[in-house]
Order: structure tokens, then sequence, then C-alpha cells
């Protein structure tokens, strides 16, 4: 058997943790082609991932990421770091030969995605891969609901409704932590929450979105500066500063198919900690998903003889369900942390068997291009504005 596959992480927030989790428990629980090492995480406060590194089982931490891409004993780079960053290391990984994954969104904004799509191209023709960590796509239900859909069980695709809420930003005390600053995020809930409903609207109904109306707003305009911590936990210091991305955004987008889809990403919906909901409305029968409840589909079948339709609860834990095989017995159910477990097999296995993996850089440039488009309409008044070349979604 060839060398394992030597993975380096750079960033080492709350994403660090979800995809350490990931690197771990993959190759415990699925027979993966390749086996995989976990090498290297990359930080800049060198005492802070060194302890990041052994909490989470890294053999070896580092300061500088440019010299770790440059390690020939290096195989597959992820990037867990804020937007800012996601172009220049995923593009310099991809020149250095390395495989990359990067966490969603894929960067801050076009011209950079564009930059990482037309990379990502070149590097895919000398045996490189690289895949956007749109992690939900993974959750079994919501793998299975594609599959439902792409089987024809809703039939014509008529109507989406997507939603993904969050509440964390009511509380005005929270700190203007790197996600409120446009320099570092890109956007708001739009590029963080947003870029996951957008994402998988696409992947399950194997349609683009090709045009958008819509508003976004920030509802706390001035925050207390970050003292100690980051992302998500970090905790006040003295001073106040300007919060420069938004906290919801509210838009319609209209698919391939012509079909409406309406969408809400928010901060703000009190008492929504991390609610995404998706609704496919078909002319034959329809299909939900609910994060809150992750382990299940509803399923309406208009096909079902009169009186005795209805929606029915499907439990996504069988054997033959996507994933499931490799976990436990059905009705032991999975957890949040499982789908970047799926992300590192779906990964690991396209690059032993030489194939793009998916999500391609091409297809978070095609969310990046939603965003994007979501903001120029909000500037214009909710005008309609039109996604140009749009790629299509993977299957
Ligand atoms: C914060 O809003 C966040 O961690 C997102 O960045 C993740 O993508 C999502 O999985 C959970 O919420």
């Amino acid at each position: 058997m060839s060398r394992p596959l030597r993975v380096a992480m750079i960033g080492y927030g709350f994403m660090g943790a979800t995809h350490s989790v990931g690197w771990r428990q993959a190759p415990r629980m699925f027979d993966l082609p390749a086996s995989v090492e976990m090498a290297v995480i990359v930080g800049r406060n060198g005492d802070a991932v060194a302890e990041a590194a052994e909490k989470w089982g890294w053999a070896e931490s580092a300061t500088d990421w440019r010299e770790v891409i440059a390690r020939d004993d290096i195989d597959i780079v992820d990037i867990v770091t804020p937007g800012d960053s996601h172009a220049e290391i995923a593009i310099a990984a991809l020149e250095a030969g390395k495989h990359v994954l990067v966490e969603k969104p894929l960067a801050n904004t076009v011209a950079e995605a564009e930059a990482m799509a037309d990379a990502a191209a070149a590097a895919s023709a000398r045996g490189i891969r690289s895949m956007v960590g749109f992690t939900y796509r993974r959750v079994p239900a919501v793998t299975f609901l594609r599959d439902l859909i792409a089987d024809g069980v809703v039939g014509t695709v008529q109507q989406v409704r997507a939603a993904y809420r969050q509440d964390w930003l009511v509380d005005t005390g929270v700190p203007l932590a790197w996600r409120l600053q446009k320099e570092h995020a890109g956007s708001g809930a739009l590029g963080d929450i947003g870029a996951h409903i957008i994402d998988m609207t696409q992947f399950v109904t194997g349609q683009t979105v090709e045009a958008v109306a819509g508003t976004i707003a920030t509802i706390v305009k001035e925050r207390p500066l970050l003292g100690s911590g980051s992302g998500l936990s970090g905790t006040a210091a003295e001073g106040f500063g300007e919060v420069t991305v938004d906290d919801l955004a509210l838009f319609t987008g209209r698919l391939s198919n012509g079909a409406l889809v309406s969408f809400e990403a928010t901060r703000f919906a009190t008492g929504r900690k991390n609610a995404l909901t998706i609704e496919v409305s078909g002319d034959e029968g329809a299909l939900a998903f609910d994060l809150e409840d992750l382990n299940s589909l509803q399923f309406y079948d208009r096909t079902a003889p009169d009186g005795r339709q209805g929606f029915t609860k499907i439990l996504v834990t069988e054997a033959q369900h996507p994933y499931l095989g490799a976990w436990w017995p059905a009705g032991h159910m999975l957890g949040y942390e499982h789908g970047f477990s799926h992300q590192v097999v779906d990964l690991v296995t396209a690059i032993a068997e030489g194939t793009d993996p998916h999500p391609s850089f091409a297809e978070g440039l095609s969310v990046q291009r939603v965003l994007d488009a979501v903001e120029r309409s909000s500037e214009h008044d909710s005008a309609w504005v039109r996604i140009a070349a749009g790629v299509p979604a993977s299957v």
C-alpha cells in the first residue's frame, strides 16, 4: 500500500474543531481507499495552536502556512481560516501540488472565487483535487432528499422554501469578532449561513439559481470590540466598533427551471439556534428537512390515495441510507459532526480514485455569484439581478 495521505490544516477555530473530528473519525469508521494522517495544524499563535494540536490529535503544530505547504510530506491542505485568506492559501497550495479542502463560503468576493476556480481547474488537469466544505450536503437525510428528488418522487419542482435561522446576535453584547467585519468575512449572515441554503437548494434540486431579488440589513450597527477569544466565543473589551456586514438577508431566487425559492438567512431569529430548514414542493409530492431533527425527512406523496395523503416522517438511519452503513444500527442517531466525517470520506475517495470531488470550486463560485447578486439587488431597491455564467449544480 502507498504511504498515507498526510493532512495539514490551516486554522484552528470552531471549524478547526469540526474538521479535526472529521479527519479523526472517518478513517476509524469507514473503509477508506487510502489511509490518512493528521500531520500538522497551523495557526499564528504558537502556544494556542500547539494546545489545539494536542487536544484534537494532530502530530505537530506550526505557525507559518507557507512553510507547511512547501513541505514534500504534505498531500492535503484543509483551510479553515476566515474567508479573507482562503484565496491566497488555496491557490498557493494547489500550485504546490496539494489537494485542497476549503471551508465555505469559497471566498469573500467573486473575483477571488473566480481565481480559485481557475486554479482548481488547472490543478485538476495535473491530478490535484479540490473541494468546498458545504458539509450539510453530507447529512444523510439531505443526501437522501437529493436522491429522492433525482428519482422523481416529487415530480417537477415548482417551489422551494429555504431558511437558515440563528439568534446569537440578538445579544447586543456579542463582540465584534471577524464574522462581523467585511474585510475578514466578506458578508454576514448572507455569506456565512445563506451560502449553505443556496448550495443546498442547488444541490437537492439539481437546478441553478439564475436570478435573485432581495434585501440585506444590519440591525445592530455597533458592537463592543473583541477582547479575548475569537469566532463565536469571544469576549468583549472596552470600546465599540462598527459592524460592517449584514445581520440578515431575505431574498427570492429564480431557478433554471423557472421555480421560485424564498431564502432567509438571519442571525436575529430569536430562539432559533441553528435552524436550517428546506422544503421542496413538486407537482407529485413534497420533501422537507429540518436540521434540528436531522435524522429524518418529511415526505408528502400526492399520488397516494385520496384520504390517505399526509406528510410522513422517514427516519434516515437505515444501513442503505447514504453514509449510514458505516455507523450504528437503525435508529441510533447521528449528529452535526458526522457530516464532517462524510466530507473526509468523499474527498479521500475522490483523491484515491482520481476523480474531482463535489462541491467543486466551480460550484463554490456559483454560490459566490448568488451572494454577490443579492448584495447588488439590495443596493438597487431589491431589483432582480441575473447571475452571470451560472455553473451547473453537481450530482
Ligand atoms: C456560524 O454561523 C456557523 O458556525 C457557520 O459558520 C457554519 O457554517 C454552520 O455550520 C454553523 O454556524
